[in-house]
């Protein structure tokens, strides 16, 4: 009985993230789960978050492009002196082999001078620049707007 029970669990957990899982390939890059959180009405800025597995030679993020912003920024939130800090950053190494990941307090994707809300539920376009591997475009998916991370399993 216990069995199936867990059985029943692993089944609805699957489906779950199945629904919400979305990845994009460029090359030997592997881009999992672009999102963001949805914006109050007024919010002029919000972050945008994804991992990137790099199965290739070491690459470089340069940059991101979408048309929700006026300008898009790479950062780094960062603790300095006892302040979490965010800067802007040139780009954000993939070294060979590694595992990557634009998250809340870390590196992640400023979306500046927004120019509609972001709405929970929706996608919107954003475009990745890489020094080597090119470009590719991806779909950021909005989650709520106290989300901390893209899935809710993880
Ligand atoms: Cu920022």
């Amino acid at each position: 009985m216990k069995k199936v029970l867990l059985g029943w669990a692993g089944a609805l957990l699957m489906c779950s993230s199945l629904a919400i899982a979305h990845d994009f390939t460029l090359g030997k890059l592997k881009i999992d789960h672009p999102w963001s959180r949805a914006t109050a009405p007024g919010a002029k800025v919000a972050g945008a978050f994804l991992q990137i597995r790099n199965g290739g030679d070491a690459d470089e993020l340069l940059r991101a492009e979408s048309d929700v912003a006026a300008r898009v920024e790479l950062h780094e939130m960062k603790m300095a002196d006892g302040v979490m800090q965010m800067k802007a950053v040139k780009g954000v190494a993939l070294p060979a082999g590694a595992e990557v990941k634009l998250a809340p307090g870390g590196y992640h994707v400023m979306l500046i001078d927004l120019k509609r809300p972001l709405k929970e539920g929706e996608t919107f376009p954003m475009t990745l620049v890489f020094a080597k591997s090119g470009t590719v475009r991806v779909d950021v998916q909005i989650e709520a707007m106290g989300a901390k991370e893209g899935h809710a399993g993880h």
